[in-house]
């Protein structure tokens, strides 16, 4: 016997149930579909804390046939006593045969003791259409919490309130496609009120799901930070480059930045995928656009100064920083000097003997580096790259936070995330910059690394609080 609670949720076709499940048991992988009568099976989701479960949900079909269904339970004398005997002979005698498919689907959990989670559309007016099944919801006898899901509005809220006060003993609205964390922990606070067994059980549960959101955040600004530091880190063998002749050279070299390019694109996947499966995205399609290392001016206006600082922003900030970094600060230069002086700092051991070959120096973009001495293409030397791998992780990671589990879109970044380097303020960005430099050059061990684990964490729990 199971002694987590369990809920079916039910309604009419059409009106958000598998939605509501998709939600508060955080799977993306309830099946929800503009299409009535999308779950035609009874089918459980759990939602689990250690792998132990805290509750689950059962989504069902929308009643189809709820009058003929009522006329049935209501064929002769029943008493108010008999009514949950007489659901359950109703049961007996259809379950395995075609007449109600779906009433047998939803009304076999309820009969078994799951609690029930009625959901109907504020949106639309109230009609005593609806009456019928809620009556038969009556008739079973379990716990009933109503949930009016406003999918197109909250004009007919109050109106519906009325009605499914006289039938539910908790009436609450829930919007599962928009819902936070906070309102999916009170939710589920008004579960544990529906049985007064269980709700220090949820009160419980609702804590634990408070601590583990926290160990994620903790977790996700590792694995951002981890990632950074792989990306700003990066070289890829190329003595390729080395043993070209010169005439060669124009044919070899965008290739080998295609490469370069390629492995900077998949690291940054890869630890956007471990992200989401933290936050347990199974199918996740992110609008976010690849990384565009390609470009070779990248103190243009391009992708990287969207993401990133703008030009004004970087020369201010790599002044900021210049003693730290060994950038020569001079914030009447252009970008182009800017880049120079990045070079000239001494960043790179063998670099300028390389580019001390006046033809090789034309060809390899500003942002790369090339080591004479161990053939190593990388890392990106550019003040800009940590600001657009960070701002880029923290859109991608902020989005998937205030998103439901029922949303069935793309993750969309919007404009406040994709611009969210560029609004910190100037020390901080400096700081930012300096600890960036310091995790390329300590690791992840470093002091750096921690506090820019430290930094991205508040980033993130700004994001849920806002
Ligand atoms: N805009 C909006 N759309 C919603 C909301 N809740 C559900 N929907 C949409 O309504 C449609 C139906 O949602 P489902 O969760 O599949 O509904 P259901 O009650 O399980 O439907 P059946 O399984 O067919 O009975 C889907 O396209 C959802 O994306 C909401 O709060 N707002
Ligand atoms: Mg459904």
């Amino acid at each position: 016997m199971n002694d987590h609670p369990v809920f079916a949720v039910v309604g009419h076709p059409n009106k958000g149930k598998s939605s509501v499940v998709a939600a508060l048991t955080q799977n993306d992988q309830v099946k929800i579909s503009p299409l009535s009568g999308t779950t035609r099976v009874s089918q459980r989701f759990a939602l689990k804390l250690d792998n132990k479960i805290v509750f689950e949900l059962v989504d069902t079909p929308g009643f189809q046939r709820a009058n003929k269904c009522l006329a049935w339970l209501n064929d002769g004398e029943v008493t108010a006593d008999q009514r949950p005997v007489r659901v359950n002979a109703f049961l007996d005698k259809f379950t395995g045969q075609s007449g109600f498919l779906d009433e047998v689907e939803l009304l076999t959990p309820i009969m078994q003791g799951a609690g029930i989670i009625y959901v109907i559309d504020g949106s639309l007016p109230y009609s005593p259409e609806y009456e019928t099944e809620m009556e038969i919801l009556r008739w079973t006898g379990s716990a009933r919490l109503a949930l009016i899901n406003p999918i197109g509005g909250d004009h007919y809220v109050e109106q519906w309130r009325q009605a499914l006060n006289q039938y539910f003993s908790l009436v609450r609205v829930f919007d599962p496609l928009h819902a936070s964390f906070d309102q999916l922990l009170q939710l589920l606070r008004t579960f544990g009120q529906l049985d007064t067994h269980k709700t220090a059980a949820f009160d419980h549960a609702i804590k634990e799901l408070e601590h583990y959101r926290q160990l994620k955040l903790q977790q996700a600004a590792r694995i951002i930070v981890e990632n950074l530091h792989r990306l700003i880190t990066f070289q890829q063998s190329s003595s390729r480059l080395e043993n070209l002749v010169k005439e060669k050279l124009a044919a070899v070299m965008p290739d080998e930045i295609a490469g370069f390019n390629q492995q900077l694109n998949k690291m940054e996947r890869e630890g956007q995928q471990q992200l989401e499966a933290l936050f347990l995205y199974h199918q996740l399609e992110a609008d976010i656009s690849r990384l565009q290392v390609h470009q070779s001016e990248l103190m243009d206006e391009t992708q990287w100064s969207l993401w990133g600082l703008d030009k004004k922003q970087l020369i201010l900030v790599s002044a900021g920083a210049g003693a730290a970094i060994g950038l020569i600060a001079d914030a009447g230069l252009g970008g182009a000097s800017l880049m120079t002086g990045a070079v000239g700092g001494g960043l790179v051991g063998g670099l300028s003997g390389w580019f001390g070959m006046d033809w090789l120096k034309d060809k390899l973009p500003a942002w790369l580096t090339f080591n004479k001495e161990t053939h190593l293409l990388g890392p990106v030397n550019d003040p800009n790259f940590s600001f657009v791998v960070l701002g880029r992780a923290l859109s991608h990671a902020r989005a998937m936070l205030v998103r439901s589990h029922a949303d069935q879109n793309k993750l969309t970044i919007n404009h406040a995330q994709v611009n969210a380097m560029q609004s910190l303020a100037l020390n901080e960005q400096v700081r930012l910059l300096k600890q960036c430099r310091q995790l390329q050059n300590d690791g992840l061990q470093g002091k750096a690394a921690e506090r820019l684990r430290a930094w991205v964490y508040q980033q993130l729990v700004d994001e849920k609080l806002g």
